[in-house]
């Protein structure tokens, strides 16, 4: 799709790119909260951004962050690629429109691709290895360099009490089969969605640089090698648990259904897939993995997909501010495919240790 000179997004891409070099610009699918376009010159492609600022009140924290990762991956020797920032034709890294709306570019990672549900269990391997390099990348960088670009970004007894509230505003509730499924599915678990930050306040768990929202559309695969070359997203990187990432790694990689499937109770937790990803996930970390980070995982893997069902719930109720929809009753649908995933990994929590265990001992 090719823009008009006056549209929003091409005034912006004029900041970034030489004056009348645009070929082309087209909006590229798929996030959830910022609005992305793929911008074309004869010479070379970006990605430029519109950063929400309902998600993310102050962007120009998250290009302060990104400077700070992309400085330390360039002195790293752990191989990933990190999408470069590309400067505006000033030289800042971003530019502000007469609305407000806050615009950044980033390199255009070539030839690699983002397949939405995993092709093989080489793939999963890969997404474990790319977020095992992260890592083991970001160990040695202080988590106090970064500012939080969102706060309370996976807090989920902060959720949970946001969820309670929200539905409370809203009863009664319209009589709705799904609906009251999802709420009945929240209520049930309150006693149960402390336990990762208990134990960060107890201090079994410490915090580290994450990447925040490490969900398979966000691992690049080479398309020759096909081999996980980078990873991109970076606006959520900021100080939390690694377990954060690996809760929504997995619930998001080990889901075959997908965020949206046809039929939400289609949605499962693949026990073939999660081995595969852990294990070269671990060949990455294992070395730096406490015995607390271990004991603490299965319960990740629980909580993070149960904390996004809670939060498309949210939206849901709230009349859907937050996550981009394609119709009304969309967070609907994605809540309850989460708290599926969420039953399904309940029912196989057993064998979820079990595999953890046999896998940090392997590795
Ligand atoms: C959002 O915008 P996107 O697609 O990168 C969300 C994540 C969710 C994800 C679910 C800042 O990510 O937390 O896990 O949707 N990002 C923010 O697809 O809320
Ligand atoms: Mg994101």
């Amino acid at each position: 799709m090719t823009t008009t000179a006056s549209s929003p997004q091409h005034r912006a891409a004029e900041a970034f790119v030489p004056i009348g070099s645009i070929v082309s610009i087209g909006t590229l699918d798929g996030g959830l909260i910022n609005d992305s376009f793929l911008v074309a010159t004869e010479r070379f492609r970006l990605v430029l951004q519109r950063i929400s600022r309902q998600a993310f009140p102050k962007p120009e924290l998250i290009m302060e962050n990104l400077r700070v990762l992309l400085m330390h991956a360039h002195d790293s020797r752990i191989a990933l690629r990190l999408p470069a920032i590309v400067p505006t034709r000033d030289g800042r890294d971003y530019w502000v429109d007469a609305d407000g709306g806050f615009w950044r570019a980033l390199e255009f990672v070539a030839n690699t691709r983002a397949p939405e549900r995993l092709e093989n269990l080489a793939q999963a391997r890969g997404v474990g290895s790319a977020l095992g390099r992260f890592h083991a990348m970001v160990h040695d960088l202080d988590p106090r360099r970064l500012h939080v670009t969102r706060e309370r970004f996976h807090d989920t007894p902060w959720y949970y009490a946001r969820f309670t509230a929200v539905a409370e505003q809203a009863s009664p509730i319209p009589a709705d089969p799904a609906l009251q499924f999802c709420i009945d599915f929240a209520r049930a678990r309150a006693s149960r969605v402390s336990s990762l930050e208990d134990a960060r306040r107890r201090g079994e768990l410490s915090m580290h640089v994450i990447h925040g929202d490490p969900k398979l559309e966000n691992v690049l695969f080479d398309v020759v090698s096909g081999e996980a070359v980078s990873l991109i997203d970076l606006d959520t990187v900021q100080p939390g648990l690694i377990h954060y990432d690996l809760g929504d790694c997995l619930r998001s990689a080990c889901n075959p259904a997908g965020e949206t499937p046809p039929d939400p109770a289609s949605a499962r937790f693949d026990l073939d897939i999660c081995r595969a990803l852990l294990d070269s996930y671990f060949v990455e970390t294992r070395a730096f993995l406490t015995d607390n980070d271990l004991r603490h995982l299965p319960d990740a893997i629980r909580l993070i997909p149960l904390e996004l069902g809670l939060r498309f719930l949210t939206d849901h109720l709230q009349g859907d501010r937050y996550f981009k929809v394609k119709w009304r009753g969309h967070n609907l649908h994605r809540a309850r495919t989460q708290f599926v995933l969420t039953e399904s990994i309940e029912t196989q929590m057993e064998k979820i240790r079990a595999l953890i265990d046999m896998l940090a001992r392997a590795n």
